[in-house]
């Protein structure tokens, strides 16, 4: 078997302002990795027109994710940020990527399921593919290693089928028997599904209609403190051991985020307010959610406010990762047979 380097390679989609999910699902472990590993941060902006966005607020959202990417400590020194839409070879290698994909295999994603709901035959044919551009997405640059999300699970498995497909199809034409390595999903970290403040069985997202169910990477301190009281909670008080929380999603959901600010175990949080009621309990979280997020989000704000910094590093960062992704997806179109010149 060939030797791959480890490689890094995550995105998020410019769809709205990053939020506490995005933070500790997967932007904590990009931002540890860059120390450990070379790394690639993309923003998906081909992802965001699966479903329709209206130009000029997309224009702004690359901006805007950008500046949060470097607001959390993406450091554009040690990684590749760019966004996706300015290396085409994710759009060239999603079609060949297309053709190795199983109908069957989409057919499973349970995410097309939800945003498509009960009306199929309206989503896009994107929005139906996009684990395919995803898969693209990431065997580009021969990445090993993506952090995200439990919510993206399904679709890293399917990323790793079609690259082992793609590896048996054309065995013939491939000269040490794997030309994708089958990349490795890392999902880690003290909360891999953050849910909605509104309803612990919801998974917080960009999407939601209601902003009172996320807590945004730019809320200010009071907005923090706001949802933070609002948050759905139920009558009972606090156990004191996690088992104690079976049952009690927003409980659940909300110790969860205390440990994982705090970066403690549930147990040990639960030690402290088990047998309290949630309103000092939540006050005790809002003043940790400020002081975590606070410096973040004025940091998001003073780079918004110079977007040609930011676009001067979306630019090297896509120059950088053609360089990587060129000639891999040069070497796939003559192993599918194309005629390369
Ligand atoms: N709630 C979450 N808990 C943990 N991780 C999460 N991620 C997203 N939500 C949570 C992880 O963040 C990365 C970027 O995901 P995304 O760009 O797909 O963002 P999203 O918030 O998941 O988007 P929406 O709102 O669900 O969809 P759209 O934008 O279509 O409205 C991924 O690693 C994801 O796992």
């Amino acid at each position: 078997m060939p030797h791959f380097v480890p490689r890094v390679f995550s995105g998020m989609q410019p769809t709205g302002n990053l939020h506490l999910g995005n933070y500790l699902g997967a932007m904590l472990n990009w931002i540890a990795m860059q120390e450990t590993h070379e790394c690639i941060y993309c923003v998906v902006d081909m992802h965001a027109i699966t479903v329709w966005q209206e130009p000029a607020e997309l224009r702004k959202a690359i901006i805007d994710v950008t500046a949060a990417y470097l607001a959390c400590g993406l450091d554009p020194k040690k990684s590749i940020i760019f966004n996706q839409s300015q290396v085409a070879e994710h759009a060239e290698l999603a079609w060949i990527l297309s053709c190795v994909a199983r109908l069957g295999w989409l057919n499973r994603m349970t995410q097309f399921k939800e945003k498509a709901g009960k009306d199929k035959e309206a989503a896009s044919v994107g929005l139906y593919i996009y684990p395919n551009l995803m898969a693209a997405d990431i065997l580009a640059y021969h990445a090993t290693h993506v952090p995200v999300g439990e919510d993206q699970k399904q679709h890293l498995e399917l990323a790793r089928d079609i690259a082992i497909k793609f590896n048996n199809d054309y065995a013939s034409a491939i000269d040490d028997g794997i030309f994708f390595p089958p990349p490795e999903p890392f999902i880690t970290g003290p909360a891999t599904r953050v849910m909605s403040l509104r309803d612990g069985t919801k998974k917080m997202s960009k999407s939601d209609p209601s902003d009172l169910s996320r807590l945004n990477l730019t809320d200010d301190a009071d907005t923090i403190a706001r949802k933070i009281r609002k948050a759905k909670t139920d009558p009972e008080a606090l156990p004191s051991e996690a088992a104690g929380l079976k049952g009690r999603p927003e409980a659940e959901n909300l110790v969860g985020i205390f440990a994982a600010f705090k970066g403690d175990s549930v147990d040990k949080i639960l030690a402290q307010y088990g047998g309290g009621q949630f309103s000092s309990f939540k006050n005790d979280l809002a003043d940790l959610a400020v002081a975590k997020l606070g410096p973040i989000g004025d940091e998001t704000k003073r780079l918004r406010a110079d977007p040609a910094y930011v676009e001067s590093v979306l630019k090297d960062g896509s120059e950088r990762a053609r360089t990587i992704a060129a000639p891999i997806v040069r070497k796939a179109r003559e192993i599918v047979g194309f005629i390369v010149s």
